[in-house]
Order: C-alpha cells, then structure tokens, then sequence
C-alpha cells in the first residue's frame, strides 16, 4: 500500500491519496476528500492492466467535481424533492442545490468533504476505513450521524468491497452510494456504448421531467429497460422511448432489485473485461453519462457524453417522499449497514 499527500483542496484541506495494488496487478487509488476512488486498474483479456473509471488529471478538479467522479455520495444519494422532508413531527428543509430540489447531500454532502482514514494490512485483504463525523444540521440533516466507509481490496482475487456503516443520535435520513463511472474498454480507448449490462431487476422507476421519481413502478417487460438479458448500453440512447429522450437519451433511472440480492453484469467484448457488481441494496440508478460533456478533460480528452456509465447502488431515490418505495429512514441508535462488491472478470469465450 503506498499513501502520498497529493496537494491541497479549497486552499487548506491536505488531500492524502491511496494505493492498494493485489498480487495479480489489480490497483485502486482513492482518497480521503470525499472517499474518491481516482482509479481502477483492472485486466482485459490479454492481461493488460488498465484504468476502468472515470477521473481527473488535476486535484483541483476534484474540488469541483460537479459530476462526482467516483464520490461517496450522501447523507442522501439522488433527489429530494423541494428540499424539504417531514420526519416524525418535524419539516426539514435542505439545500436546493439542483434548481428546486436537492440532489447528493447538498452542497458538500460526503462528496466535498475530507475524510478521516486509516489503513488495515492483512495476508488476505488490505481495507481503507473512512470515517466521518456529520454534525447535526449539516447540510439541513437532524442528528449527529458518525459515518464509516471501508474499502477492501483482495489480494488474490481482483474484487473492491465497499461497505458504508452510520449511526445517529436522532431520527434522520440516510441513503449512501459510491457515484464511480465505469468505462471498461481501458484508458478511455471508447465509450460505453457498446458495454452490454445485466441487470436482475424486473421493474424500473418512472422519472418526471425534473428526473424526480414519479412514484410509478414500471414494468421492463418489452422495453429497452429489460436487463434481464445482457443489452447494451446504446439501446437506450438510440431509443425513442419518453423516458429514455427524457433524460437526455440514454438512462438515469433507478431499478429496483428484488430481496436486495441483485446481481448486475457489464461487459465490454472488445477488451474482455467483465465487471460483476453484488449489492445488500434495494436499487440501483442506472446513469449512462448523458449529460457528461463539458469542458474537464481527462487525459487530455475533452470529456464527452457517454465516456462512463455509474452502477449507483443504493435506495430508492425520493424514498422519503415515496412510502412505498424502501426508506432511507434511520431511526436513532439503528446501524444503517450497505455493502456493494465489485468483482473484475474476463469474459470467457
Ligand atoms: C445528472 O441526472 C444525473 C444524475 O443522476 C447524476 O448523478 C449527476 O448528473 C452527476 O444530474
């Protein structure tokens, strides 16, 4: 494990980054502002290590990170309508970061935070623990809520688990996912129109035209939201269908995984590389990078649409407004627990 200071952030936060390399030549680096995972190197068919996520060249650009490159996201991962919730007897109104709503935890959330971090070496495992304190009030959330991230890299197999621990001292809400985009062709060589994705979930969330859940569950039967069969990406970007023209052609919509034991499968047949994702979660949003271009470049590419797609495991997004759907309620002195693996596979011909 290697673990550098990099520079700083905002003029006074020292951001420490993180390299954990297993001994096949899978490496993670990741860091302690906002738990950023900055790189995945993982092998194609020929054994060729490279990077399979999205990320910036420049710590700077992690300040701003509108996108959320490889963020922890939270309290609350997705929108919250108006920026307001109702709790037991209290209303809380949270930043309307996004227009009139409130989207990834704020204004900083978890994602432009620094993190405290440790590191445990074992034979079998190395993990980074983050741990956070979010004061209560923070970003309009009730209660002292005290957050841990752990990170575990296997040494002999090429799999990250990310497990996300919280406790609080009052009611609250809490809804955490890693916001990672995923591009498994290896350094950028092509987008993610031509990855094919499994996913085992049978219905997806309507999204209005603030890409706020209508409350609708919707049937994929027929649609090319049907994941049950691999399908790939660009099926949804070339679609007519309202919702996929909705959000700027292609996916941004939450599936819904049954008995939070889905499994999701992406694949990229011209390098081989399979990324097999297992999650304790009730959902999973699906954002295949719409709305990526702008001008960041990474490795001296101008960023374009499509150049990543996100896996964001975790609840429902709107769930406190949605009592049907799974809540992200915590009530106080109840451990809020999520763990998602990420394995990296070669597809075998
Ligand atoms: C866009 O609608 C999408 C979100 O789902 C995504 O998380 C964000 O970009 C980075 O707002």
């Amino acid at each position: 494990m290697q673990k550098k200071l990099i520079g700083l952030i905002d003029d006074d936060q020292p951001v420490t980054l993180f390299t954990v390399k297993n001994k096949n030549g899978f490496e993670i680096s990741c860091m302690n502002y906002g738990c950023v995972i900055t790189k995945i190197l993982a092998s194609d068919r020929r054994g060729q290590y490279e990077n399979v996520v999205l990320g910036f060249d420049t710590i700077e650009e992690y300040g701003q990170n509108a996108k959320y490159l490889g963020a922890v996201v939270g309290r609350v991962a997705g929108r919250i309508k108006r920026g307001t919730f109702r709790l037991g007897e209290n209303v809380y109104n949270i930043p309307k970061n996004e227009k009139n709503n409130h989207i990834h935890g704020g204004a900083k959330g978890f994602s432009h935070v620094l993190w405290d971090a440790t590191v445990l070496e074992g034979k079998e495992e190395t993990t980074i623990e983050f741990t956070y304190l979010s004061e209560d009030g923070e970003e309009g959330y009730p209660g002292n809520l005290e957050m841990k991230v752990t990170y575990t890299i296997l040494n002999e197999r090429d799999t990250l688990s990310i497990t996300y621990k919280g406790i609080c001292d009052r009611d609250t809400v809490v809804n955490v996912t890693n916001h990672s985009y995923f591009n498994l062709s290896g350094n950028l060589q092509r987008d993610v129109l031509d990855h094919e994705l499994m996913i085992e979930s049978s219905t997806y969330l309507e999204l209005d035209e603030e890409f706020l859940p209508t409350g609708n569950l919707v049937p994929v039967d027929d649609t090319v939201f049907d994941f049950r069969k691999f399908r790939k990406i660009a099926d949804g970007v070339d679609s007519v269908h309202p919702q996929t023209v909705l959000v700027g052609h292609g996916y941004d919509h939450p599936f819904l995984l049954e008995d939070n034991s889905g499994t999701i499968v992406l694949t990229e047949k011209e390098s081989g590389r399979k990324l097999i994702v297992e999650t304790t979660e009730s959902a999973v949003v699906l954002y295949s990078g719409n709305n990526l271009a702008g001008s960041e470049t990474m490795r001296g590419e101008q960023v374009r649409n499509y150049l990543g797609v996100c896996l964001e495991t975790q609840g429902p997004p709107d769930s406190i407004h949605h009592p049907h759907f799974p809540s992200s309620i915590l009530l106080t002195g109840n451990e809020y627990k999520s763990t998602t693996i990420y394995s990296f596979e070669v597809i075998i011909d």
